[in-house]
């Protein structure tokens, strides 16, 4: 376990940026700020407030006090008790380091090949060696955008031309996987958060993207469940009746997988709570038609604009 101490007290994050990491609103930090003196955030010339790597970890951990059922008044307290001892809580568990902390050797694309060398050749420990060298240098954003995805794009196309067995390509692809599943169960669950379902369409089984999608907006401290591929719409709806999300999110990458789709808004909004249905992926990108022609929200073509989106929908 990695104590609060250990991360950097550097100020250099805006609250929104605290926001979004932690998962509580800018009003209630500004609350918590002035009335239970947990944080003291750097001013700018501005008076515009600055918070560090550490003030992300108080306030995780104070949200998983509140999620444990106890009021922000005696988490704060508990706070106070621990610090009067000399005590500093632990970080809640993450597989990443505090944050990245090395300079990069190289740009991201030069471990992009390195991970498909490594995972062509079936070099598993010399994969693991680039994850956890990349993690140290790399906000996850760059490792999933400039290493994970082109080393998949590139997976894809060796396979394309013959080059690489439909095992290889199936070990590679489960490898990145496997990382991005320990990523998603490494952050904090925040019941109180807007909650989304994010999935692949029906008989759609490329799920790395909603994955990516799921592992971001958890640590943006969303309450996302991943439900994987193929999902049928109907039993979806059901679950989102039992449910009750803001936003149900699901990607297809052909006219084939797509064409349900059409009909998942109109049986959203059959439910009570009434969610947005999102939608993306491949072959929403290259069909301008078909995204005007689908029901609900085109989230955009890439999964930084999705994470946009939802913003601008949720918050
Ligand atoms: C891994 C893989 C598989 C695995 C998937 C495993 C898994 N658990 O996910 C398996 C083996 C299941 C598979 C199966 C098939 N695959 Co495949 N697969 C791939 C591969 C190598 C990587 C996919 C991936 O994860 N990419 C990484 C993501 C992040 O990149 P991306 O998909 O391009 O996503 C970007 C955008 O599209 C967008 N985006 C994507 N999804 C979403 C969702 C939302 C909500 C939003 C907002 C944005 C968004 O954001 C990303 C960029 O920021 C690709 C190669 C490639 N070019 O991607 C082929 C590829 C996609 N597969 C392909 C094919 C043909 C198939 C099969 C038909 C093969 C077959 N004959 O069985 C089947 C179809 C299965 C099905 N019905 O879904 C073709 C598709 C070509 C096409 N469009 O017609 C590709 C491009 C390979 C190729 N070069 O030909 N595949």
């Amino acid at each position: 376990m990695v104590s609060i101490a250990e991360f950097s007290k550097e100020p250099k994050y805006t609250i929104k940026v605290l926001s979004e990491r932690t998962g509580v609103k800018p009003v209630t930090l500004r609350a918590w700020e002035r009335r239970y003196d947990l944080i003291e955030p750097e001013r700018l010339d501005n008076n515009y407030r600055l918070y560090s790597e550490r003030d992300i970890q108080l306030i995780r951990w104070i949200t998983h006090r509140l999620d444990d059922g106890l009021s922000i008044s005696s988490a704060a307290r508990e706070y106070r008790l621990l610090r009067d001892e000399g005590i500093w809580p632990e970080a809640l568990p993450s597989v990443l380091a505090p944050e990245p902390s090395k300079t990069p050797h190289h740009p991201p694309q030069v471990y992009a090949e390195q991970l498909f060398t490594a995972l062509t050749s079936r070099n598993e420990s010399a994969a693991r060696g680039i994850i956890n060298s990349v993690q140290s240098m790399f906000d996850l954003k760059i490792i999933f955008f400039q290493i994970f995805t082109p080393c998949l794009h590139q997976i894809g196309e060796a396979w394309f031309r013959g080059e690489i067995r439909i095992a290889t390509e199936h070990y590679a692809s489960n490898f990145i996987r496997g990382i991005l599943l320990n990523l998603l169960q490494a952050f904090p669950v925040y019941t109180a958060a807007p909650s989304l379902l994010i999935g692949c369409a029906p008989e759609e089984f490329h799920e790395i993207a909603p994955l990516m999608l799921s592992v971001l907006l958890r640590r943006e401290g969303y309450q996302v469940e991943f439900l994987g591929a193929d999902l049928p719409i109907d039993d979806l709806a059901a679950y989102a009746q039992d449910v009750s999300p803001e936003m149900v999110i699901l990607s297809a990458g052909f006219k084939r997988t797509a064409q349900p789709l059409f009909k998942m808004q109109p049986l959203l909004n059959e439910l009570p709570s009434k969610p947005v249905f999102g939608f993306g992926g491949p072959y929403f990108n290259e069909n301008t038609a078909a995204q005007e022609k689908c029901q609900g929200v085109f989230l955009g073509t890439s999964l930084d604009q999705a994470i946009q989106t939802v913003h601008d929908l949720l918050d």
